[in-house]
């Protein structure tokens, strides 16, 4: 400031020469007479007239320019050569991008527009892939779709159809015809703008970060048979419960539960992984123009926060397609009135067309596993919109619970009140239902967040030392390491299947560093949860099981009780089925997946469309079916069944994704 100021008050001082031209010099320089030989003479007569300082002062002017010049050529002229050198190919590659973007290109393929002959729909962006050869192109970092020509494969030898160039033309042609870019389904009167390039940079979705791509890895016969199960749910459901919450395959029609099409929400992630390019198209369709949240209907806030929010965060991720974030926006938006309770811990129920939340009708609990498993939902949303009202509140119930007295070497009770914050039904510690995923919860919020968070790693590796201490015990005859319960210093040997979730999430924090004796762990569970499936009749698990703790002559670990013998076509199994094969490489996992995948086909499969629950696991001759197939089977089962399968591990890159309880992967934010 006061530089400035003192520099005004008095000019700087400059040095200069002036040169005084006459008429006659200005001839000289550029006058009317323009007689060659006259301007020779009279500008030769008129230098002679000059001094020498004015003479010697004219040449080193005329020097000093002509080193100017020669020196801005070589700098200015250089590059200006070799852009002009580029082949127009390259220079097309930005075609109308201003010079810096040619350093640094754009991440984004250029909008495309609608192209008539080949579908209505824009033509992909010709980025070449960068991928080293022989890597598959990971579905959630497509440029192109994933989109294969199922129906075509399904019909034909599988790994000769994927291999034949007959079949790879046809690829080829089914890829032109894709929707827009990455499969997004975008409407031939939307914007031919690609979805997420009108998004402001905290919104981008994580597909579009500047990943290139690897040839596709063909799909396998037991991914096909994957592919052919999902289509045959789908049939069912496309038949009979179309746009409603779950299908009831016997009856061939449909039950609600939130109204807001669960089923079709919870698959539509599985569908892009599994390349079904036509379902997803028309359950997109579904989304765009018949799914409204505004509805005076009470919703419970976990199952839609991890069915709803999850799935269409997911799906936002996978396709690019801004439709899907501004429905999670949406439905994010009318799920925060939970949050408005006297300790700040949710209520279990929101009516997300009044904007009320309240407790169940019989007590002011709420239950720990659904208060402190919505965090990745509502921490991804904030991330995406840029507005930390989302994760202030869940962030808010981890650190409360994280202070909260009560638990037993880091195992939380199953209930916490919501007036006064503090658990209840104190004394009675289990890793299955109404806790299980607040265990899976803190190992993923750290994972999510980039492994920063210690308050969540501390809690998680005490509780895993509680399971250790309290919960853990061997069966017999097998010796099956089993998770059981503790109820008030008593132990019990009862496992629900909804615990087979924890080998795979012990593997997972092996995988980001925990130490050995988790995977070890992990190994011996995933044995007991397999048991669980091999030692019934059906080859399938019930949803609860008690083992045996003594020996006794004809009998196996696993005992089943009346009540417990249902199967609710659950994922947890196949979930960590899938983690142990991605961390060992070991394919004794795919085959036990493979035996329980042909299980589900066998007592489960409704031949005209559709999969349903079954009651009784342990009748081969009339397994009783339920009637009803769960959207889970959608979202989970089938999605891990496939992602077990396959050999490409950037099929959802564990070091790049994290999944949510109800499988929806979502970007971990600063990955590995
Ligand atoms: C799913 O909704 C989720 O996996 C949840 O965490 C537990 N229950 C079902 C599947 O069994």
């Amino acid at each position: 400031m006061y530089a400035a100021t003192a520099a005004a008050a008095s000019p700087p001082r400059r040095d200069f020469i002036s040169v005084t031209l006459s008429p006659e010099e200005a001839v000289c320089a550029g006058g009317y007479n323009n007689s060659k030989a006259w301007r020779r003479r009279s500008c030769w007569r008129k230098w002679k007239q000059l001094s020498r300082l004015q003479r010697s002062i004219i040449l080193v002017l005329i020097a000093f320019l002509t080193v100017c010049g020669v020196i801005s050529y070589t700098t200015v002229g250089e590059p200006w050569k070799s852009l002009t050198n580029k082949s127009s190919d390259e220079l097309k590659i930005e075609p109308d991008t201003p010079g810096l973007k040619l350093a640094n290109p754009a991440v984004l393929p250029a909008p495309q527009k609608a192209d008539a002959n080949a579908g209505d729909y824009p033509e992909l962006s010709p980025q070449k892939p960068k991928w080293p050869h022989g890597w598959r192109n990971p579905s959630n970092l497509q440029i192109k779709p994933p989109w294969r020509d199922v129906r075509l494969q399904i019909q034909h030898d599988v790994s000769r159809a994927v291999e034949e160039p007959v079949q790879a033309n046809k690829q080829e042609k089914t890829e032109k015809s894709v929707i827009s870019w990455r499969g997004a389904v975008i409407e031939p009167d939307q914007s031919s703008e690609p979805p997420s390039s009108k998004l402001k940079e905290s919104e981008k979705p994580s597909s579009v970060e500047g990943e290139s791509q690897k040839d596709p890895v063909p799909i396998n016969e037991r991914q096909m048979t994957v592919i052919e199960a999902f289509r045959h749910a789908w049939k069912g459901y496309k038949d009979f419960a179309w746009g409603h919450d779950e299908l009831k395959p016997l009856s061939k029609s449909y039950s609600e539960w939130f109204g807001l099409g669960l089923t079709l929400i919870d698959a539509l992630d599985t569908m892009w992984i599994l390349g079904l390019k036509e379902e997803f198209e028309e359950a997109r369709k579904w989304i765009a123009n018949d799914l409204a949240f505004d509805k005076n209907v009470d919703v419970n806030l976990f199952e839609s926060t991890i069915r709803i929010l999850g799935g269409l965060l997911s799906t936002y991720h996978l396709s690019g397609d801004s439709l899907f974030l501004e429905k999670a926006k949406d439905i994010g938006n009318r799920l925060m009135p939970a949050f408005k309770t006297p300790s700040k811990v949710p209520y279990s129920d929101v009516n997300i067309g009044r904007g009320t939340a309240h407790p169940p009708r019989w007590t002011s609990d709420s239950t720990v596993a659904e208060v402190t498993s919505i965090q990745l939902e509502f921490r991804e949303l904030s991330r995406l919109t840029g507005d930390d009202k989302y994760q202030k509140a869940v962030d808010e119930v981890m650190k409360h619970v994280h202070n909260l007295s009560g638990k037993n070497d880091g195992l939380v009770p199953m209930f916490i009140n919501t007036n006064s914050g503090q658990f209840t039904h104190l004394g009675v510690y289990t890793l299955g239902a109404r806790a299980d995923s607040y265990y899976e919860y803190l190992l993923k919020q750290w994972i999510q967040g980039g492994k920063t968070e210690n308050e969540l790693l501390e809690d998680y590796v005490r509780a895993i030392e509680g399971v250790k201490k309290h919960l853990l015990q061997r069966s017999q005859p097998k010796k099956l390491t089993f998770v059981g319960e503790l109820a008030h210093g008593h132990f019990s040997a009862k496992m629900d299947h909804l615990v087979c979730f924890l080998p795979g999430t012990l593997a997972l924090g092996a995988h980001n560093g925990l130490t050995a004796d988790h995977m070890k762990l992990a190994e011996a569970l995933i044995e007991t949860c397999y048991q669980m499936y091999a030692q019934v009749e059906t080859g399938l698990s019930p949803e609860i099981v008690h083992f045996n703790l003594h020996a006794q002559k004809g009998h196996r670990d696993v005992e089943i009780k009346p009540a417990d013998r249902h199967n609710l076509l659950r994922p947890e199994t196949v979930e960590s089925l899938f983690y142990m094969y991605r961390f060992t490489g070991n394919k004794k996992y795919q085959d036990w997946g493979w035996e329980i995948l042909q299980n589900f086909n066998k007592y489960t499969r409704v031949p005209t469309g559709g999969y349903t629950s079954i009651n009784n696991v342990q009748n081969p001759s009339n397994p009783e079916p339920r009637d009803k197939m769960e959207s889970f089977f959608l979202g989970e089962t089938l999605k891990y069944m496939f992602l077990l399968f396959s050999d490409d591990i950037d099929l959802i890159n564990l070091d790049k994704y994290v999944f949510n309880t109800e499988a929806h992967p979502l970007p971990i934010w600063v990955p590995a």
